[in-house]
């Protein structure tokens, strides 16, 4: 073999390694490089407890896609399965392959409350007892008020929104929140009384009430009112909502505390003043007019006691006044006027309690 020879094949055989080599590193035979796309697809377990956003989908490879899980109402988000393990509602997921992932909901645990039952003094709440029960939200309860002998149930007061009827002792509370309650009792005494006097010089009762005639009435109080006299000697028991108050019925009259404005006290006097004396007197300040349009500026009764021994406490009485205890002076009292006629003079009537009960 010449030497020209032996050139020319390594100069062929160079070409042919450059030219293939060329060819490995560029390829040109493939086209453009083409994007691998994956699919997303979402579950919801158990069906119907929520659901997923977005709910599935064709991703280009490496798309970075955040899925949120929306529990519906009365379930809450547990955690995902699947493809994803997370426990957040909201997760990212990088496409980097087909991925299938489920969210898992919950029933929402239900809240809880509790319901604080008292009651005053004079009854108790038998169902369902007195103390601080716990319910879940939504529960109707009942509630039993039952009233001692003497005492009569009035109302429920506190959180009483959601109780049926606040004016029964028999009802229900539907549990929806953080609720305390109290039962309320009250006194309510009968009385029997004998007129004494009528004094009525411009006949505004029209001669329906004289002397001699029994009148009868009613009086009703809290024992759980607290005493607003700072004396020792006095307590004050104000009552400023109905029922508490005095009816009286006489002569077709009925002489009554304003149900819408109840100003009513009850006042116990032991060994008041320099020679110690005992007093137990109502009084009633806001009264409805009579049927005829009279006046009632009054309503009034008064025990005295100048031995000072029916009573020994200012505390205010769960029973009826023992009658023989007591002197009537100024016994149980009626006053007002003609609403027509101011300057005119007022009709007064004076009875003495013969009876309580
Ligand atoms: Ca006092
Ligand atoms: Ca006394």
């Amino acid at each position: 073999m010449s030497r020209n020879k032996l050139a020319g094949i390594i100069v062929v055989c160079t070409i042919v390694i450059v030219v293939a080599i060329v060819l490995v590193v560029l390829k040109p035979w493939e086209g453009p490089a083409s994007t691998q796309t994956y699919t997303l697809t979402t579950a919801v377990n158990p069906p119907g407890t929520g659901s997923v956003s977005p709910s599935g989908g064709q991703y280009e490879s490496g798309v970075q896609v955040t899925v949120t899980a929306t529990p519906a109402s009365g379930y809450t988000f547990d955690y995902w399965s699947g493809s994803a393990s997370e426990t957040s509602p909201t997760i990212s997921i990088t496409m980097n392959d087909d991925y299938s992932i489920t969210a898992n909901f919950a029933a929402a645990p239900v809240d809880r409350h509790d319901l604080t039952i008292s009651s005053t003094e004079g009854g108790s709440v038998t169902i369902p007892g007195e103390g601080t029960f716990t319910y879940d939200a939504g529960t109707v309860v009942d509630l039993v008020a039952e009233a001692e002998e003497g005492y009569q149930f009035v109302n429920w007061t506190g959180d009483v929104g959601t109780i049926d009827d606040v004016n029964d002792a028999t009802t229900t509370v539907t549990i929806n929140g953080e609720y305390t309650i109290t039962a309320n009792f009250v006194v309510t005494i009968n009385i029997t009384a004998q007129v004494e006097t009528v004094d009525d010089p411009d006949n505004i009762l029209g001669g329906a009430i004289n002397v001699g005639d029994i009148i009868t009435g009613t009086y009703t109080y809290n024992p759980a009112t607290t005493d607003s006299n700072a004396l020792p000697t006095v307590g004050d028991y104000r009552h400023t909502s109905s029922p508490c108050g005095i009816t009286v019925n006489a002569g077709g009259f009925v002489f009554q505390t304003d149900p819408g404005n109840v100003d009513f006290l009850v006042e116990i006097v032991n060994d008041h003043g320099t020679t110690a004396r005992d007093n137990y007197l109502l009084r009633s300040y806001n009264n409805l007019p009579l049927a005829n349009g009279a006046l009632v500026e009054h309503i009034a009764w008064q025990l005295d006691d100048p031995t000072a021994t029916a009573i020994s406490s200012e505390a205010l009485p769960t029973t009826p006044p023992i009658l023989t205890h007591w002197e009537s002076t100024f016994g149980l009292t009626l006053r007002g006027h003609d609403p027509d006629d101011p300057m005119g003079s007022d009709y007064f009537v004076r009875a003495h309690v013969t009876a309580v009960e």
